[in-house]
């Protein structure tokens, strides 16, 4: 009985969270009526019953779908503020939050709605629950290097507002040297960079996320496990992994939670974290990745302090702010 009091309290950062992904069908529904958007659903019912994923394609096809209703800053706003006061009820002291631009400008909004949404919410959220929260600008992998550029240029004017860039969507067929160049200009533009890798794709895209990308975290990384090297690499630069144990059972990663790497991984010494991905598809916000996966795995409260602490230094918060916390 203490240790999931423990789990549920303890000071966290949650690095590896999708702000669309935190739209809950309520909500979704809601902000269908408000814009005048129809849903190819008839229910909130009906929507969530669609929720049952067979891979990371089935899940981001009804991630997109439900994105489709944002529409104007002030529905950017609302996602990210009811994300934020549920994260800060679970002792999440930082949350660094993606977004996909491309998502919503594909769709004729312009950035800078999604952007200035986003990021009143953070300061809000801060002045009014303490919470410091970020932005990291993700690319579409699925779509070009070039659209990738073209969404940098329209960001740029923006850059105060977000602190990294970070690279999600459809993993295989979609490595990372295919991002090589524009990664190269973020890093040149003082951005701190993340990228998806080893969620479903193999080691090797790891590896290309380290060395082509020069990535500073990675995020998922579960499928390093099949690279005894490519262990050791991130065993000894320490660099942080973000797992999402909900998403990846959801997603049929590992569609056992009792089978689940991350014991393993913590055990070889990575540096990995907890964190929801997606909250609203995948059963749980951030305490409830840490409730069920301890739960799972028979991890105590060694494992849990470690996971907290990994988290909170893995932040892109200042080494201060960090000192603060931990
Ligand atoms: C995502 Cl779980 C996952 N993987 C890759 N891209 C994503 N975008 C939102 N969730
Ligand atoms: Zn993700």
């Amino acid at each position: 009985a203490q240790l999931p009091q423990l789990l549920r309290t303890m000071p966290k950062a949650e690095l590896h969270m999708h702000i669309e992904g935190s739209l809950e069908p309520e909500l979704i529904f809601a902000l269908a009526q408000r814009n005048g958007v129809t849903l190819p659903y008839d229910s909130v019912q009906a929507l969530r019953s669609a929720y049952a994923f067979t891979d990371l394609q089935s899940f981001l096809d009804i991630y997109y779908a439900g994105a489709s209703v944002l529409l104007h800053e002030q529905d950017f706003y609302d996602m990210a503020m009811a994300y934020l006061e549920r994260a800060a009820a679970d002792h999440v002291v930082r949350a660094e939050l993606f977004f996909d631009p491309q998502t919503h400008t594909e769709r004729g909004v312009p950035i800078e709605v999604v952007i200035l949404g986003l990021s009143r919410a953070c300061h809000d959220a801060q002045a009014r629950w303490g919470i410091s929260a970020a932005l990291i600008l993700s690319f579409l992998r699925h779509l070009s290097e070039e659209a990738a550029f073209e969404t940098l240029e329209a960001a740029l004017p923006y850059r105060a507002h977000f602190i990294g860039i970070g690279l999600d969507s459809s993993e295989l067929g979609n490595p990372p040297e295919k991002f090589e160049r524009v990664f190269a200009r973020c890093k040149a533009l003082g951005f701190h960079l993340v990228a998806h890798a080893g969620e479903e794709g193999p080691p090797a895209y790891v590896w290309s996320a380290l060395n082509a990308l020069q990535v500073e975290r990675i995020d998922h990384g579960v499928q390093s496990e099949k690279d005894v090297e490519l262990m050791q690499r991130l065993a000894q630069t320490r660099m942080p992994l973000t797992v999402c144990p909900l998403s990846n059972q959801k997603l049929c990663v590992f569609p056992d939670l009792r089978e689940h790497n991350l014991p393993r991984l913590l055990a070889a010494g990575l540096n990995v974290t907890v964190n929801s991905d997606d909250p609203a598809y995948f059963g749980g916000y951030v305490n409830d990745n840490y409730l069920q996966v301890f739960a799972a795995t028979g991890m105590g409260a060694a494992q849990a302090y470690q996971l907290a602490r990994n988290s909170l230094e893995a932040s892109f918060a200042s080494p201060a702010q960090q000192a603060a916390w931990v």
